[in-house]
C-alpha cells in the first residue's frame, strides 16, 4: 500500500486526499451539531462560535460600534445567514485561513448570498478571493483591526489572522484554522517542521500570553491523548483533559484557549522542553517537532 501510495503522482495523491476527508465529513452529515453555538463577549467584539460539518469551528466577530461583522471559514453558508439574521449584524467580510474545502468550501455560495463581500485569504485556489494578503497586512471591520500572519505548512499559503487587544479593547484573539489547534497542530500537507516551527513559535508564540487561541476544528481530547503519551507527567495536560471531557459531554465547545495554556499543555508549542525533546529521543527543537509529527500522523486516540 505505501508503495502504491509513494508511486502514485502529488496531483493524484492530493485528490485522494481530498476524497477521503469529504467522505468522512458526509458520513457526519445528517447527524446533529456537533456543540452548542456559544458567544464570547470583549468591551468591543462578539465571537460566535458556530459548529459546522463533524468538527469545524466558523467564527462570527461582531464589532460592537458599528455592528459590522466578519466570518471566519464559513463552510455552511446557509447558517451563517441564519445567524446574521438572527443577530442583526452587517456581514462584510469573510476571513479565509486556507484553501482546504471544510473551510473555503462555502465561499462561492456565501457571495452569492451576500453580494459585495471582501474576501480575504493567501492562497489563489480559495474560492471567490478578491483581497489576497500576505503576512503583516492590516485590515478593518468597522472599527475593529485584523493582522494577518502567515503561517505556512499545513497549507502553503495558510493566514492566521490577529485582532491585538488595542483593537478589541480587552484580550487579543487570533483566529489560527489548521496551524494551530487545542494541545497539537494540523497535519504538514505543504510544508515542513522548519515552517511549522517558526509558525508555532515565532509568530502565534510571540503574542501575548492572554491572547484567546480560536482554532478550526474540534479536535481537543485527541490532541491532549497524545500531549499525555508524550508527558505522562504534565498535570496541565492531565486536568485539561478532564475539563475538555466534561465540556464534550454536554456538547459545548472546547474553544477558545489562551495562548499562555497552550504553551503548558500543546506538546508542539513546548519542542524545547527536556520533557518532550527526551520523547522524541532528540535535542534538537526542530527535529523534536518533525518526530512528533509523525508520530501524531498514526496516533489512534482513545476518546
Ligand atoms: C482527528 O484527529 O480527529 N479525525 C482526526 C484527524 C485537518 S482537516 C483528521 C485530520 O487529519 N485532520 C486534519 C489535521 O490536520 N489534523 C491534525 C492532526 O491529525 O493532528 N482536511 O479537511 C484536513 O485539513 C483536508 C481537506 C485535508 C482537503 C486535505 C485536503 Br486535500
Ligand atoms: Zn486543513
Amino acid at each position: 500500500m505505501n508503495t502504491l501510495v509513494r508511486l502514485l503522482p502529488e496531483s493524484c495523491l492530493q485528490a485522494l486526499t481530498a476524497a477521503y476527508f469529504r467522505f468522512s465529513a458526509w458520513r457526519a452529515l445528517g447527524s446533529r451539531s456537533h456543540s452548542q453555538l456559544k458567544t464570547c463577549i470583549d468591551s468591543k467584539m462578539k465571537v460566535h462560535i458556530i459548529p459546522a460539518l463533524q468538527d469545524n469551528y466558523m467564527y462570527l466577530l461582531v464589532d460592537e460600534s458599528s455592528n459590522e461583522a466578519a466570518i471566519v471559514d464559513p463552510v455552511n453558508p446557509s447558517k451563517v445567514v441564519e445567524i446574521v439574521n438572527q443577530e442583526n449584524v452587517k456581514l462584510t467580510t469573510v476571513l479565509t485561513t486556507h484553501h482546504h474545502w471544510d473551510h473555503a468550501g462555502g465561499n462561492e455560495e456565501l457571495v452569492k448570498l451576500v453580494p459585495g463581500l471582501a474576501v480575504y485569504g493567501g492562497d489563489n485556489r480559495i474560492g471567490a478571493l478578491n483581497k489576497k494578503v500576505s503576512h503583516g497586512d492590516k485590515l478593518q471591520v468597522g472599527n475593529l483591526e485584523i493582522q494577518c500572519l502567515f503561517t505556512p505548512c499545513h497549507t502553503s499559503g495558510h493566514i492566521c489572522y490577529y485582532l491585538p487587544s488595542s483593537s478589541v479593547n480587552g484580550q487579543s484573539a487570533v483566529f489560527t484554522g489548521d496551524t494551530l489547534f487545542q494541545g497539537g497542530c494540523g497535519r504538514f500537507f505543504e510544508g515542513t517542521a522548519d515552517q511549522m516551527y517558526h509558525a508555532l513559535i515565532n509568530v502565534l508564540g510571540a503574542l501575548p500570553d492572554d491572547t484567546r487561541v480560536y482554532c478550526g476544528h474540534e479536535y481537543s481530547l485527541q490532541n491532549l491523548a497524545f500531549g499525555l503519551h508524550v508527558e505522562p507527567n504534565n498535570e496541565f495536560v492531565s486536568k485539561r483533559i478532564s475539563w475538555a471531557r466534561e465540556q464534550r459531554e454536554n456538547s459545548q465547545p472546547t474553544v477558545p484557549s489562551l495562548l499562555s495554556e497552550e504553551k503548558q499543555f500543546n506538546p508542539f508549542m513546548r519542542v524545547h522542553e527536556p520533557s518532550v525533546q527526551s520523547h522524541a529521543k532528540q535535542t534538537d527543537p526542530i527535529e523534536t517537532m518533525k518526530s512528533l509529527r509523525t508520530e501524531k500522523d498514526s496516533f489512534k486516540a482513545n476518546v
